[in-house]
C-alpha cells in the first residue's frame, strides 16, 4: 500500500498515526509535482486532496476518516476502536466534534491571518465560533488523558493533529490566549507528546511547519525584512 501524504497536513497525519499504531507496511509518498491539476492524480483521488491511500490492487481510498476506518476494518489488530457500542459512540463523538466544530472553525482563521490585509472583525467572529467548538470538545475530554479509557483510539490519531494545528494557529495568527479557558484541550498536547505514535506524528507536523514557514519567508521577502 502507498499513502500520498504531506507532513503538515492534519488529515494525512491522522492516517499516518493509524498506520504507525498498527505497524503496517505502507509506503509514505509525497504527491507528484502538479498533483492539484494532474489528470493522473485526479484518477487516484477525484477530490484532488491529500491524503489518499492506494491499495496493492490499485484501488484508492480518499478521505482521512474513511481511510482510518478502512485500516481498522482490514487490519483489526492492535485495535484502535473500543468494542462496546457505547464506548465506540463516545470515541466517534469526540472525533466528530474535533472535526466539525474545531478543525472546520479553525481552518478559516489560518487563511484570514495569512491575508495581505487582516480583517480583525472577521477574525474575531471566526475565533468566537472556534471558541464555542473548543468548549464543546473540552467538555468531552479529561485533562491529561487519552480521549477514551486510557488508551490510544481512532479519536487520538485525529485529536493530535487538531491539537498541533491549534498550537500552530496560536503563533501564526497571534492568538496567545485562545486555549486558556479550555484546560483539557490545552493539556492534550502533553498526552500526544508522551505517546510514541502520537509523538511521532506531532514531530512530523512540527518539521512540516518549519519547512512551510521557511518557504513562506522566502516567497515573501518584504514581510521577512519587516
Ligand atoms: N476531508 C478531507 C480533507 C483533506 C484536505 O483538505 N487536505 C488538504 C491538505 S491538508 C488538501 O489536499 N487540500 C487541497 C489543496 O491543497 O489543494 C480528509 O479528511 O481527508
Amino acid at each position: 500500500m502507498k499513502l500520498y501524504s504531506l507532513p503538515l497536513s492534519p488529515y494525512a497525519a491522522r492516517v499516518r498515526g493509524a498506520i504507525y499504531a498498527k505497524g503496517l507496511p505502507v509506503e509514505i509518498a509525497t504527491p507528484p509535482d502538479g498533483w492539484r491539476t494532474s489528470p493522473e492524480f485526479r484518477a487516484i483521488n477525484p477530490m484532488l486532496r491529500i491524503p489518499v491511500l492506494v491499495l496493492d490492487d490499485g484501488a484508492s481510498i480518499p478521505e482521512s476518516a474513511v481511510i482510518v476506518e478502512y485500516l481498522e476494518d482490514a487490519y483489526p489488530g492492535p485495535a484502535l476502536r473500543p468494542r462496546s457500542a457505547t464506548a465506540l459512540a463516545r470515541v466517534r463523538l469526540i472525533t466528530a466534534v474535533a472535526d466539525l466544530y474545531v478543525m472546520q472553525a479553525m481552518m478559516p482563521v489560518f487563511h484570514m491571518a495569512d491575508a495581505a490585509t487582516r480583517d480583525e472583525t472577521a477574525i474575531k467572529a471566526q475565533c468566537a465560533k472556534l471558541d464555542t467548538g473548543l468548549a464543546q470538545l473540552d467538555g468531552l475530554l479529561d485533562a491529561g488523558a487519552y480521549a477514551h479509557d486510557g488508551r490510544l483510539t481512532t479519536a487520538d490519531v485525529w485529536l493530535t493533529p487538531v491539537r498541533f494545528s491549534l498550537d500552530a494557529l496560536l503563533g501564526f495568527a497571534n492568538l496567545p490566549t485562545l486555549l486558556d479557558r479550555h484546560k483539557a484541550v490545552k493539556a492534550y498536547a502533553e498526552v500526544a507528546k508522551r505517546d510514541p505514535v502520537l509523538g511521532r506524528i506531532w514531530n512530523e507536523m512540527a518539521d512540516g511547519l518549519k519547512s512551510f514557514m521557511a518557504s513562506r519567508a522566502e516567497n515573501r521577502p518584504a514581510e521577512r525584512a519587516s
